[in-house]
């Protein structure tokens, strides 16, 4: 199968997972679950899923096993999104070329929406059909990784930094978490389902933490760089906030130059596995050179 149709069928799959997680409802408490749905479905790059998938394919597991985790990670990637986006965090008005949660529903519609997502998450990657010390272990990659010590403590650096400089240490750190820990919690729980060994977590780990600062070094330079219609998000928000990034530590040049070792560095990780064709070396390349 062809790149493109690959990551079309894994799209489409996702979503069709996420329907039938997240139903219409016609209960009292619907506006909730609207704004849920209006979170995470329809939109997004689905990046997080796809890598728990195939590296869960690549150790030897099933999609059937996996999907609910590939579900509970995209929800937790949707709240923190949707939070992120409220006026008492980063005040986003536009989200996935859409209006962001809070602007479509209000406030406490998003705010619960939010609660609602993270809470869903557990509740459906718990419905996996992995041996139940897999799913255990799979489930507190996910906890860790979405909590104090993963992208919660990463915004939390993040915020307290608004119109002061942070160091560069720290600033890695918090990339670490707030972007880092999701992209790692993915290809981890995508082995741990699989049974995979430790030396297989370990390359899959340190591949996800190349990426992971790949992927947000992208992220700060499409924040100056970018279209605002391609990315669906406003740029130049990093500025306004007064945010310290990877583009305002280096030059344009010196940032890509750092995406394209990281790129190269987790391509040679991938080699470490036995997959079934090119798709996640091309994905992985195509991240590099993402416009959203
Ligand atoms: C509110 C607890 C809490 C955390 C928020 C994820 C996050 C932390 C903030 C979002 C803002 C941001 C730029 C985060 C860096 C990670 C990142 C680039 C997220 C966007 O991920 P994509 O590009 O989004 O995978 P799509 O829309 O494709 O799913």
């Amino acid at each position: 199968m062809q790149y493109e149709e690959k990551y079309r069928v894994y799209v489409e799959d996702i979503e069709r997972a996420l329907e039938r997680a997240l139903p219409e409802s016609d209960a009292p408490y619907r506006s909730v679950v609207q704004a849920m749905r209006y979170g995470v479905l329809g939109a997004g790059k689905r990046v997080r899923a796809i890598l728990l998938l195939e590296f869960c394919r690549a150790c030897g597991g099933s999609w059937e096993l996996a999907m609910p985790f590939a579900c509970a990670i995209e929800m937790v990637h949707a709240y923190s999104l949707i939070h992120d986006d409220l006026p008492c965090m980063d005040n986003d008005p536009l989200r996935r070329g859409k209006p962001s949660c809070w602007k479509a529903f209000g406030e406490t519609a998003a705010l619960l929406a939010g609660d609602g997502l993270l809470t869903k998450a557990f509740e459906t990657a718990s419905g996996s059909t992995a041996p139940p010390d897999r799913a255990l272990a799979a489930l507190q990659i996910l906890a860790q990784s979405a909590g104090d010590t993963g992208m919660l403590g990463g915004q939390v650096i993040d915020l307290e930094y608004e119109n002061r400089p942070m160091p560069e240490e720290l600033l890695m750190r918090m990339y670490g978490q707030k972007t880092g820990a999701l992209l790692r919690a993915a290809v981890k729980i995508g082995c741990v389902l699989a049974g995979a060994d430790e030396n297989k977590i370990f390359f899959a780990d340190q591949y996800a933490q190349k990426i992971g600062l790949a992927f947000q070094i992208v992220d700060d330079i499409l924040d100056v760089t970018g279209d605002e219609q391609a990315l669906g998000k406003p740029i130049g928000s990093d500025q306004e906030s007064g945010k310290t990034t990877f583009m305002t530590l280096y030059s344009l040049e010196e940032a890509q130059k750092q995406v394209e070792a990281l790129t190269d560095e987790a391509r040679r990780l991938l080699d470490k596995f036995a997959w079934e064709d090119e798709f996640l070396c091309t994905l992985t390349d195509r991240l590099a050179v993402r416009k959203n």
